[in-house]
């Protein structure tokens, strides 16, 4: 049996919601199968998160992995490319702890790149009418701890595939109404689609989906 595992976070920062947990708990209630769909909603700290992501890989030996988080000052669907080993936190996380310039995972690589097909969800989220883009960066908090965890278990698995996606606040719950933000019915299907994708695709497109600065 096939089985993907979804994370979301819970809030943090002072918010009272976060649109990736929300996004989670909905794609889960709604999924069909006939694969096995795990979801988990992490701790925002740099204890637990990767913690508990570890304890789920432990006890559900996922083939896919699709970490979510918010990304609250961006405005399409960001699916990421790479996670760095360099914890640098601009703001304390729910544990009051604000590491600065240590390491994700001390003696791993400088880095990891997502091991699912970014291209194709990016561009098949794109397709169902939800603005979404390949990132390059997932920031230096939280979340590319947890995507840097992810592919440090996917590095040491043989058969574990993982990614990670950052989502824009929910419409129905941004902070103002100046903030970006999507419908959190095109969330749920954004990761719907990167969740269909992760399981249907294992080359990605031979497109640029690059940078210039
Ligand atoms: N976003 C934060 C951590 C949790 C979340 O949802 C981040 O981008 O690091």
């Amino acid at each position: 049996m096939t089985t993907l595992l979804l994370t979301g976070f819970e809030p943090f920062g002072g918010d009272a919601v976060n649109p990736s947990g929300d996004a989670v708990r909905e794609a889960a209630a709604r999924w069909t199968g006939p694969e096995t769909l795990v979801t988990g909603i992490l701790p925002v700290t740099f204890e637990g998160a990767p913690a508990q992501l570890n304890a789920l890989i432990e006890e559900h030996s996922p083939d896919v992995v699709i970490a979510t988080g918010l990304a609250g000052n961006r405005s399409v669907i960001s699916v990421e490319r790479v996670a760095v080993n360099l914890l640098d936190a601009r703001i304390a996380d729910n544990d009051g702890a604000q590491p600065v310039d240590a390491p994700s995972v001390a003696g791993a690589p400088a880095a990891y790149f997502a091991t699912l097909p970014v291209k194709a969800i990016a561009r098949g989220i794109s397709a169902a009418g939800v603005p979404s883009e390949v990132s390059h960066s997932a920031g230096t908090f939280v979340c590319n701890h947890a995507m840097f965890a992810a592919l440090h278990a996917a590095a040491e698995r043989s058969g574990l595939r993982a990614g990670f996606i950052h989502v824009p606040w929910a419409a129905e719950q941004a902070p103002s109404t100046d903030a970006a933000s999507l419908p959190l019915a095109d969330i749920v299907r954004a990761l719907e689609i990167a969740v269909r994708t992760s399981l249907g695709v294992h080359e990605d497109l031979p497109v640029s989906a690059g940078t210039l600065s």
